[in-house]
């Protein structure tokens, strides 16, 4: 490492924050909001099982994304495994991206499939569609893009791979909550979209997730498949999952949505923010607001060029924790090194030279909506201070 011990001490005297500043917070809704609504819920007994606030949550989910037909879930990994069950996936392979969270990778092999790793791109960190195309063969069942940091993927392109093959598309939107291209929901796109409702996401229902699915028949599917597979008649039609989420989540989520649009346009500030002020910096890079799409901010990554920057990511990430930073290396390793998905003959890293390259330098810096400016160019100054005093 280029920066001596002493210049170290020196950043982490001078510009160390006094409290941890960590990579996401959820923006917590007035308490006093929240007993309100658990108060209607209290007398009922009724907390599970798509109670009143679970019923009036998927209603307003559904105008808010303008996204069709929403099954809510107690969180996103198992919307995605009873989203790719409901395509019969089981037995087969499903192609992704080795470059996400390993929830990604194991909704596949929980359903039943392998899953088959596809390159992203030079320039895009979502997979491409080519590298899709090139991966399909005889036990193909569907397609599983995931949209990181909540960027679109190739939406066209991978359609039309999907197209010429006949395959559906179950995109991974777990980052994409909101996220609008030319004004239309990206959970629009594809057969299926999954969202995650986790506490370190820009909408939060604690733990949650959901399955926005196209027709009302598909969303019937998704319905059974997360109450153990039962059917309205209360008749078990398939192996499903206890994927239900509770009254209280729900209660939290309904708050969380009068705040969202707040929140969001917070974290694009800030995200703005953080590109002015490290644009100029040798050997950082940031991904660039998306042009046409309203981004929702969920995360900052930066990547981090060692011979330009003067230090490797992982020396970088160590300085910020010694400064009370707690940026987070989302999303290393990539998949494809996970010992229980190695040995698959699409996991050679040879193939995932673009994944690799991504996840070798990534670095999510702090981003949520209660973050404040100051830190934002505080965090900024201490990057920029390492490179020049490297
Ligand atoms: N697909 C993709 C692409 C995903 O990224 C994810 C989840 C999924 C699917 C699956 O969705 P879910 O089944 O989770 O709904 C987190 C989350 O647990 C996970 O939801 C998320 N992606 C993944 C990227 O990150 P950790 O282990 O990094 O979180 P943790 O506990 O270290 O928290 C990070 C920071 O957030 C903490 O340092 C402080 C803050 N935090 C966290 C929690 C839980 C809070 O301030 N409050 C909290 O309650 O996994």
């Amino acid at each position: 490492m280029a920066v001596l011990k002493a210049n170290i001490r020196e950043i982490v005297a001078e510009h160390g924050f006094a409290a941890p500043v960590h990579v996401t917070r959820p923006t917590m809704p007035p308490l006093a909001d929240y007993f309100d609504l658990l108060a209607e819920v209290w007398p009922t007994g009724s907390i599970s099982n798509g109670g009143a606030l679970h019923q009036r949550l998927e209603e307003r989910l559904g105008e808010y994304l303008g996204a069709g037909h929403v099954s809510l879930f107690g969180n996103g990994t198992s919307a995605l495994i009873a989203a790719l069950q409901s395509l019969d996936v089981a037995g087969g392979e499903v192609i992704t991206t080795p470059f996400t969270f390993a929830a990604t990778a194991h909704a596949i092999h929980f359903s039943g499939a392998t899953p088959v790793f596809a390159d992203v791109g030079v320039d895009s960190v979502n997979v491409d569609p080519d590298r899709i195309e090139a991966c399909i063969g005889p036990k193909t069942k569907a397609i599983l893009p995931v949209h990181l940091y909540g960027m679109p993927c190739d939406t066209g392109g991978i359609q039309a791979v999907a197209d010429r093959h006949g395959l559906p598309v179950v995109y991974d939107a777990a980052h994409a909550f909101g996220v609008r291209v030319g004004g239309r929901s990206i959970l629009l796109e594809g057969d299926l979209s999954v969202i995650s409702f986790h506490a370190t996401k820009p909408f939060s229902t604690v733990e949650g997730g959901a399955v926005v699915s196209r027709t009302s028949a598909a969303h019937d599917v998704m319905e059974s498949l997360k109450n153990f597979g039962l059917s309205d008649g209360g008749e078990i039609v398939a192996p499903g999952v206890n994927g239900k989420m509770n009254e209280l989540e729900a209660a939290f989520g309904l708050l969380q949505l009068d705040s969202i649009d707040e929140e969001i346009d917070l974290r694009r500030s800030l995200a703005m923010m953080y590109r002015s002020e490290l644009e100029d910096v040798p050997g950082i890079a940031c991904l660039p607001e998306p042009s046409g799409v309203d981004w929702n901010g969920a995360y900052f990554p930066v990547f981090v060029d060692a011979d330009r920057f003067g230090m490797t990511r992982d020396e970088l990430q160590g300085i910020l924790e010694r400064c009370n930073v707690f940026a987070r290396s989302y999303f290393y390793p990539t998949c494809n090194r996970f010992p229980c998905y190695a040995q698959e003959p699409s996991a050679n890293p040879g193939g995932l030279v673009n994944a690799e390259r991504w996840s070798a330098r990534v670095l999510c810096l702090p981003m949520y909506g209660m973050l404040e400016y100051g830190a934002v160019s505080a965090i900024a100054g201490i990057i920029r201070w390492l490179q020049t005093n490297g």
